[in-house]
């Protein structure tokens, strides 16, 4: 590594994401107050060992005034971020268009937008250009601050354009973008009105990661197929230049978790916990409300084992806490009208004057609040129809050191790959398969449930998410040795 003074430099990484780790709250002409939101993201970087990240990416706010974006900018130096300022009309078009409404279903398998279908391809290619545009946006702001030798790691499917644009900018510069969304099989892939344009633009990165294998399989294939280049065991090549793809399956900081269950107001918390819901085992779901999660459908197939088992009614309870994002797209409108629809009417048909079987809370919990539920809790209920990874799966088994709860997890999130030896796998349309996996769990000797915890265990705490960053970019700085090392033969 580069040394200064006798003392190895740490490497200096740009992360570039849509959103900056940090919620920006205006107070004043020209005062802000931040927060920063301690995602999975910025932990995992946080304890990478010998690196010096900054992030870049748009703060969730418009600001169209100077003195306000001068304001803003100093504020968020001081968290090490460096903000990308979009217009009300690029946000509505980049990120709720093609973003949210058609990259986002499309990955996980939803289809392009059915509904007003000639009005959707009119405006496709609107959204497709404010989509380009944001993502030059980003590129200028990477420039700027781009330093020789840095590594710029761009991540997720809001920017898929901007391994091309930095690439143009300066050949040189070390470029990894990672997805953590699925990349669906290149067949979903190949209805994407502007599906050359995007690989094209991936493929300039030095290295492409994806969840697992299959993702990474089904991007080579897209590749394969749709541009007619070479897939390779490492990548793709096209005249001579190999991009290396490969799979980085994400994890947790799981002594975060650990840590916050040693303190006594979470233990408290657990204390009110448990006696709250004495006598009875506690299920769990936590979802963002989002229509990839299956909420609708996890929650019928608590209907259905209820109304098979009619001896568990009263001694059971779910959870469900649901944060609502995108609540101004009015598919998300009408998913939280569905999902209170069928609680109400489960709630109606088998609660009691003293007891509902379904708790379910529109909101997002505070971190420690988090963990004492999932600590408490007996099942956890994972049903997402197409899911990246899924983190919740993680954090419960992080939490579940003295209780060894059952996870009951759908094959198709990323995670099915990683714990599927210790959870119930289940296919979340199939409401009876999944109904019949509660009560499976439920009853599930001691035995069996250590065993299972076991193996999720020792996979969450190895796997963790500082590993996740350090490979990536290690592996990032060896793909671009290799590289010039093949020019040079
Ligand atoms: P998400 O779709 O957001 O992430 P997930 O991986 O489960 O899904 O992460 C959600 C995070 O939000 C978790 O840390 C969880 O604790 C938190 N969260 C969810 N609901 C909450 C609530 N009600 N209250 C408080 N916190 C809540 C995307 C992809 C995933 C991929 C991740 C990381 O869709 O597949 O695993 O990125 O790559």
């Amino acid at each position: 590594s580069r040394r200064s003074g006798g003392r190895p430099m740490k490497q200096r990484l740009l992360v570039v994401a849509n959103r900056l780790p940090v919620s920006a709250v205006r107070r004043g002409e020209d005062s802000w107050s931040l927060e920063i939101s301690a995602g999975g993201l910025v932990s995992a970087l946080l304890g990478v060992k010998d690196v010096d990240a900054k992030w870049i990416g748009w703060a969730g706010v418009s600001v169209p005034d100077e003195v306000g974006q001068r304001a803003l900018t100093k504020a968020l130096a001081e968290k090490r971020c460096i903000p990308v300022f979009l217009d009300e009309e690029i946000v509505h078009q980049y990120y709720n268009g093609y973003c949210n409404n058609i990259l986002w279903p499309l990955f996980h398998y939803l289809g392009l937008p059915q509904e007003d279908r000639l009005a959707t391809t009119r405006s496709f290619q609107s959204q497709f250009d404010a989509y380009k545009r944001a993502n030059q946006m980003f590129a200028d702001v990477v420039n700027k601050h781009y330093q020789e030798g840095d590594v710029v790691w761009c991540h997720d499917y809001h920017l898929m354009f901007l391994p091309k644009c930095l690439k143009e900018y300066n050949s040189k510069m070390k470029v990894g973008w990672f997805l953590h969304t699925p990349f669906p099989s290149s067949e979903i892939h190949r209805t994407l009105p502007s599906r050359s344009e995007l690989l094209r633009s991936v493929l300039a990165a030095d290295l492409v990661g994806f969840h697992t294998y299959d993702y990474a399989r089904h991007f080579v294939s897209a590749c394969t197929r749709i541009l007619g280049l070479e897939g390779t065991p490492e990548g793709v090549e096209d005249q001579g230049r190999l991009t290396r793809v490969a799979a980085f399956p994400i994890g947790i900081d799981s002594d975060r978790f650990k840590r916050a269950l040693e303190l006594p107001a979470v233990k408290e918390h657990i204390n009110e916990l448990t006696h709250r819901f004495a006598g009875r085992k506690v299920m769990l779901g936590v979802d963002r409300l989002d229509m990839i999660k299956g909420i609708p459908q996890k929650i019928l197939a608590f209907e259905k084992f209820l109304e098979e088992n009619p001896s568990w009614r009263d001694k059971v309870v779910l959870l469900q806490i649901a944060v609502p994002t995108r609540t101004d797209v009015p598919e998300y409108q009408k998913l939280t009208s569905q999902v209170h629809e069928i609680v109400g009417r489960i709630n109606g048909r088998f609660g009691t004057l003293t007891a509902v079987p379904i708790h379910h809370l529109d909101r997002s919990l505070d971190f420690h609040a988090l963990c004492a539920l999932y600590a408490v809790t007996d099942v956890a209920l994972v049903t997402s129809l197409r899911d990246g990874m899924n983190l919740v799966s993680y954090e419960f088994v992080a939490c579940q050191g003295s209780k060894k709860g059952v996870l009951i997890l759908s094959e198709f999130a990323g995670a099915a790959q990683s714990l599927g030896a210790g959870a119930l796998l289940v296919n979340p349309w199939n409401i009876t398969e999944v109904a019949a996996s509660i009560g499976y769990a439920l009853d599930m000797s001691p035995d069996e449930r250590e065993k299972r915890h076991r193996h999720n265990y020792a996979h969450v705490t190895t796997h963790t998410a500082q590993d996740w960053a350090e490979t990536f970019v290690s592996e990032l700085n060896d793909t671009v040795v290799e590289a010039q090392l093949r020019t040079r033969q």
